[in-house]
Order: structure tokens, then C-alpha cells, then sequence
């Protein structure tokens, strides 16, 4: 509406403000042209009028179920002089009283079930006109001299267009809404349409159902209206069905002879009214009669000013492919943008059927692919040893003392997950890297373990502060087990437990530990399951993806220690006193005399 009141060249917009009975008052920004204005809207009716006494047209977009109540209430306040009721299905005993109501108070309803009406250059009720290309493609933005009335909003615009394209333009146009009991009538817009001088002619789209078409027939016959007026009811083809027929409408049903189209058709025609033999030569029939009204000079076509532009919204300019604009966000695992969601393509539905799993969930999320079963079993078994390693490790520490401040289980987690680095269950990413590094450049194992020491470098994956050869850890077993029979080869594992003979052999705590076993084996399976490239199993290696499966898998136990602790009512964390070592230093100051100088030197003992 503020667009077409922008196109209109109107100084402000029609819209004085908008009731909304379920929020708060406030402001909502709307478009003005090319800036932002800001419309007031009011939780209570009353205090919209209050502050908007010169308002007197409503627009009700309230449901069927609250527009009944609504306009009541509307009806209270004398500023009203003009209420249109968008809903469709309001009950017809319900209509006739707002109807009655209306009549009493001198209030105009256009309505129930209606767009509404278009007042060119001036004014239009919600969506009627449609949008801003049909707007200015009908010129709805300046007033010609044909005002119309239909039923039917939709047809409503077909005549905008129709008359646009034979005639100087539409005046007004209603649609008064499909109801059989419509809140004001046919005549009610035609006698309005016909006192005012600015209207030369007059257009009727009937239809089948009702008869107040023939009021408009007595009405011509009387001489009440005496300007030209064009009359059509569609329907006609009603007659072709061996029974009667309901039409969209409710009130467009012929009930007796007298209702068809055909009848009403004739009927107007025999009053005086242009009538087509087909609604396809409606737009010739009114051409010819406003042609008629120029030559006798009683329509003088104005020169054409052409509308000040209203900028294209946004999202229907792209829609239409006017526009492009680089996007600040690009991605390529899943779209929830359409009926379903997808993980890489696949309907989530599918991943469901086909029983991926969390294997092939993260498969199709972190690899936008399908891995082979085996591949699948692999991730799901990583996830599930390293799921926890009991209370003493750090993240569960973290987490715990972090719960037992009284945090939230997501800041418990995350703080167990900070943990989470070259030490502590974030090796897979540097194992992977120095183990496939060595292995490619042909290094042998023992010089691989040398050159390390020489660089002061830990070797990541190995080492593990209570597990050792003396005592296993079985996950590493289980891990390795698995790959051992189900990986189709396995070079780099078998190259890590080279490594790992020669660091054991030093210390028995030097095994490949649970970290080292996964980031290896992921290596042999990103190079040989056959399904990424070299240069993409490279690029996961480099760019950090192993150690995900740790983050993961932790996050299932951190989030139970999470669980647990609160279960368990723990409260504030403290750590003991007698396990920390407090150390302090005394500061001593020595005064010394040398060649004759005083100094004083301080240490700290
Ligand atoms: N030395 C893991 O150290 C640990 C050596 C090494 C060469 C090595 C250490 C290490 C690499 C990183 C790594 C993942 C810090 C571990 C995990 C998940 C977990 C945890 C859980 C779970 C253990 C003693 C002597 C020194 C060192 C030498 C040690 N590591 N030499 N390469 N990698 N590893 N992290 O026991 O001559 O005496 O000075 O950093 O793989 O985090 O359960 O707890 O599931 O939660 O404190 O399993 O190995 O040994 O540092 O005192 O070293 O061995 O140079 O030699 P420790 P340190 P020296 S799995």
C-alpha cells in the first residue's frame, strides 16, 4: 500500500497506523520510496483512534474467526466511515448483522471476502492492483474517468487491465467480495460512481447468483443512471452443466432462472446497459464506448506524467534475475532450504532408510560424500572409544569443576573441549601429518624416531602417561584390530608400529596411543578407500579434520560427567590445600663497601 501511495506521488503515506492485538505498542519500519519510514502500531483499537482521529478507512486482515468481533468494535468509533473486511467464510448470519450494524451507523463495508478497491492516485485497500509491475502496466498510479465494480477481486484486476488498455484509465474500481450478503452493493458504488463528475463511465462484472443486477436495470430504466455503462456477468457457461453449479464464490450459484448469467446478461442489455456477446469482447465494447465520450468531448484524455520510480524490493528483483550480488557466505554440505533437508544431496529422509548412521551422517557432512561401509564402521568405533577415559583426564576435569561451579551443560562442555591440544586427545591431526610426512619421504622408522629426538620434537600419537605395554590400552587394540582386517591396505599404520617397537624399546609408555592409532589409520583410509583424490586426502590432513573425531567423541562423555555431576548434587569445587605446594621467596639485601663506594646487592634465596 505504501508502495502504490509512493507511485501516486501522495506527500505521506495512507497508512496512519496498523492495530495488532498481541503485541505491545511500536513502531514497524516500512519502505517510503527510496527511504525507511516508520508506521505506529497499537495493541488496543482504541488507542489507534485516539491518536489518529483524522483516520476513518479500516482495513480488516483479521481471520474469519476474529473479524466478526473486530468490526464490532470498530463500528464503535464514529471517526469510521469506511471498513473493508478482507477474510473469507464468515458466517452469513454473522455478515448481516455487521451489515445492519454498518447501515445504522452510516458506515460503508466493502466485503467480507474481498480484496477490496483501488482508488487511482489516491488510495488502494491492501493487495488489490497486485504487484508494482501490474500497477504501472495498468497505470494505476494516476485516475482516468471509467469506474468499475466487480465481485471478484481477481477479476478486479483483469479489469484494471482491460480498462487501462481501451480507455484513459480506471477511476475507482470495488470489488464488493463473493459473500452472497456483500456489505455494500452493485448499486451502492454504481450511484456513488455515477454522482460524481470526474466518472464518464461505468463498468458492472456480475456474475451468476443473486439478483442485483436487476436493480441496476431498474435503475437505468428510471433514468437513476443515465451514463454509459458496460455490463457483463460471467458465468455463462453455467448452462452447459446438466446440473446447477457453485462457482468459486459462496453467493455464485444461480438458485432460480432469474440468477443465471445468461438471464442477467439479457436483462441488461434490454435496460440499456453495453453488453458484450462474450466476455473476451468485453475490452472492444468499452473501447467503443469511451471512444464515443472523446468524440463528444466529454472525456478530454490528460497528458501522460509519467510515476516516480519505486525501487525494486531486494528478493523480487533477484527473483526475477535483475540483480546479482556476491554472496558473503558459500556452502556446500547441506541445504534446509526446500521441502526437506539435505546432507550433501541426500534427503534426510534417505540417510534415514538407508541406515548411514552417525558413520554416514559425518561421512556426507565433513566429506560431502559416501563412504564405503567399512569407512563408516571406522568413524562410528572412533566416536565410541573416545567417547570418555574416565574422571582424571583434563577435559573431563574441566568439565567437572566447571559443573561444580553451577555452570550450564554448554559451558561445562566447552570447557572440557578447551582442553582438547597436542597433549591431550588432540594429536590425530599432528600424528597424521608427521607419520605420513616420514613414510612418504621414505624415512625409516628408526631415523624417523631420531631425527625427531634431534629436533627436540615429540612424536604425536605416541606416549601415553598410563597406558603402556605393561598395560594396553585396549581401545588401541580394538582400533587396530579392525583396520588390520577390514582396511583393503594399510601402509601407515604398519609404519607407526615400526615406530612404535623402536619408542617402546626406550620407555614402555612410548606406545602408539589412542590419538596416534586413529590419525594413522584415517590417513590409510582417506589414501586407499578409493573414494578421495590424493590431493583431497592431503588437503583433510593439512586442514585439521582428524582430530574431529576426538571433539566428537569426547563431547559424548564430557557432556555425561556434565550430567553426572549435577545428578550427583556436587557441589562448588575446591581444590585441597594440601595438594598444592606454595612456594615463596625472601628477598636479602647485602650492603658492600669497594674502593671506597657503598652498594648493596639483593638476591631472592
Ligand atoms: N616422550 C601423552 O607424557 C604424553 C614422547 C616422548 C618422543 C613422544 C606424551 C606426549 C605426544 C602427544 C600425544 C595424546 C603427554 C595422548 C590422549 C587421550 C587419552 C588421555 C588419557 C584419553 C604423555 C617422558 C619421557 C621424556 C619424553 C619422552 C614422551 N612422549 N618422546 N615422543 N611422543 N605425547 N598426545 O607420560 O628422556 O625422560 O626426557 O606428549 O600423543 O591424550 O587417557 O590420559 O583418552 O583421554 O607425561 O588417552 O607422551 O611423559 O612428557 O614426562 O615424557 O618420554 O621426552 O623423555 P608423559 P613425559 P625423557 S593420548
Amino acid at each position: 500500500m505504501l508502495d502504490f501511495d509512493f507511485v501516486c506521488s501522495r506527500s505521506e503515506p495512507s497508512v496512519a497506523a496498523m492495530v495488532y492485538p498481541f503485541t505491545g505498542d511500536h513502531k514497524q519500519k516500512f519502505y517510503w520510496g527510496h527511504k525507511e519510514v516508520l508506521v505506529p502500531v497499537y495493541k488496543n483499537m482504541g488507542d489507534a483512534m485516539k491518536k489518529h482521529i483524522d483516520a476513518d478507512v479500516l482495513i480488516s486482515f483479521a481471520s474469519l474467526r476474529s473479524a466478526y468481533e473486530s468490526t464490532l468494535e470498530t463500528m464503535e468509533y464514529p471517526q469510521i466511515r469506511t471498513i473493508a473486511i478482507i477474510a473469507e467464510g464468515i458466517p452469513e448470519n454473522m455478515t448481516r448483522i455487521l451489515i445492519k450494524r454498518a447501515n445504522e451507523k452510516g458506515i460503508s463495508i466493502i466485503g467480507p471476502a474481498t480484496v477490496g478497491g483501488v482508488k487511482p492516485g489516491c488510495f488502494k485497500i491492501g493487495n488489490t492492483g497486485g504487484m508494482m509491475d501490474n500497477i504501472l502496466h495498468s497505470k494505476l498510479y494516476r485516475p482516468g474517468s471509467v469506474a468499475y465494480v466487480s465481485r471478484s477481486g481477481g477479476m478486479s484486476n483483469e479489469l484494471n487491465n482491460i480498462i487501462a488498455h481501451n480507455t484513459n484509465g480506471v477511476y475507482e474500481g470495488v470489488a464488493i467480495g463473493g459473500d452472497r450478503y456483500p456489505g455494500t452493493t452493485f448499486m451502492d458504488h454504481l450511484l456513488r460512481y455515477h454522482d460524481n463528475p470526474e466518472v464518464k463511465m461505468l463498468v458492472l462484472l456480475g456474475e451468476v447468483g443473486g439478483i442485483e443486477e436487476y436493480e441496476v436495470c431498474e435503475a437505468m430504466k428510471s433514468g437513476r443512471i443515465y451514463k454509459p455503462l458496460v455490463a457483463w456477468c460471467i458465468g455463462t457457461c453455467a448452462g452447459m452443466f446438466s446440473s446447477e453449479v457453485q462457482f468459486g464464490h459462496a453467493g455464485a450459484c444461480a438458485n432460480a432462472e432469474r440468477e443465471t448469467a445468461v438471464s442477467k446478461n439479457k436483462a441488461l442489455s434490454e435496460a440499456g446497459a453495453k453488453v458484450p456477446s462474450s466476455f473476451d469482447e468485453l475490452g472492444e465494447v468499452i473501447r467503443k464506448v469511451y471512444h464515443q465520450l472523446v468524440k463528444e468531448g466529454t472525456i478530454v484524455p490528460a497528458e501522460e506524467v509519467p510515476p516516480p520510480t519505486v525501487p525494486m524490493d531486494f528478493s523480487w528483483a533477484r527473483e526475477l534475475g535483475l540483480i546479482r550480488k556476491p554472496a558473503s557466505f558459500m556452502t556446500s554440505i547441506s541445504d534446509e532450504r526446500g521441502q526437506e533437508l539435505l546432507y550433501a544431496g541426500i534427503p534426510i529422509s534417505a540417510v534415514l532408510e538407508q541406515d548411514l548412521g552417525v558413520g554416514g551422517t559425518i561421512s556426507l557432512l565433513w566429506f560431502q560424500r559416501r563412504l564405503p561401509p567399512y569407512a563408516l564402521k571406522f568413524i562410528e568405533m572412533c566416536l565410541m572409544v573416545t567417547a570418555d577415559h574416565g574422571p582424571a583426564v583434563s577435559g573431563a576435569h574441566n568439565t567437572i569443576v566447571c559443573t561444580r561451579a553451577g555452570k550450564d551443560l554448554v559451558s561445562s562442555l566447552v570447557s572440557g573441549l578447551l582442553t582438547i591440544g597436542d597433549r591431550f586427545g588432540g594429536a590425530l591431526d599432528g600424528a597424521a601429518r608427521q607419520f605420513s610426512e616420514a613414510y612418504d619421504a621414505g624415512l625409516d622408522p628408526m631415523d624417523f624416531v631420531n631425527d625427531m629426538r634431534k629436533k627436540g620434537t615429540l612424536i604425536m600419537g605416541i606416549g601415553h602417561r598410563v597406558k603402556s605395554l605393561n598395560n594396553p590400552d585396549k581401545r588401541v587394540e580394538i582400533i587396530k584390530a579392525f583396520v588390520q582386517n577390514e582396511f583393503p591396505t594399510r601402509p601407515l599404520l604398519d609404519y607407526a608400529l615400526k615406530v612404535e617397537k623402536i619408542t617402546t624399546s626406550k620407555k614402555p609408555n612410548l606406545i602408539l596411543n589412542v590419538d596416534g592409532v586413529i590419525g594413522v589409520s584415517f590417513v590409510d583410509l582417506l589414501r586407499h578407500s578409493g573414494v578421495f583424490t590424493r590431493e583431497e586426502a592431503d588437503e583433510y590432513i593439512s586442514i585439521g579434520t582428524i582430530n574431529g573425531l576426538f571433539v566428537l567423541g569426547r563431547s559424548i562423555g564430557f557432556i555425561g560427567h556434565h550430567l553426572d555431576q549435577k545428578r550427583l548434587k556436587q557441589g562448588l569445587y575446591r581444590h585441597p590445600w594440601d595438594d598444592i605446594s606454595y612456594k615463596f621467596y625472601t628477598l636479602v639485601l647485602r650492603k658492600f663497601k669497594i674502593h671506597g663506594y657503598t652498594g648493596i646487592v639483593f638476591f631472592y634465596i
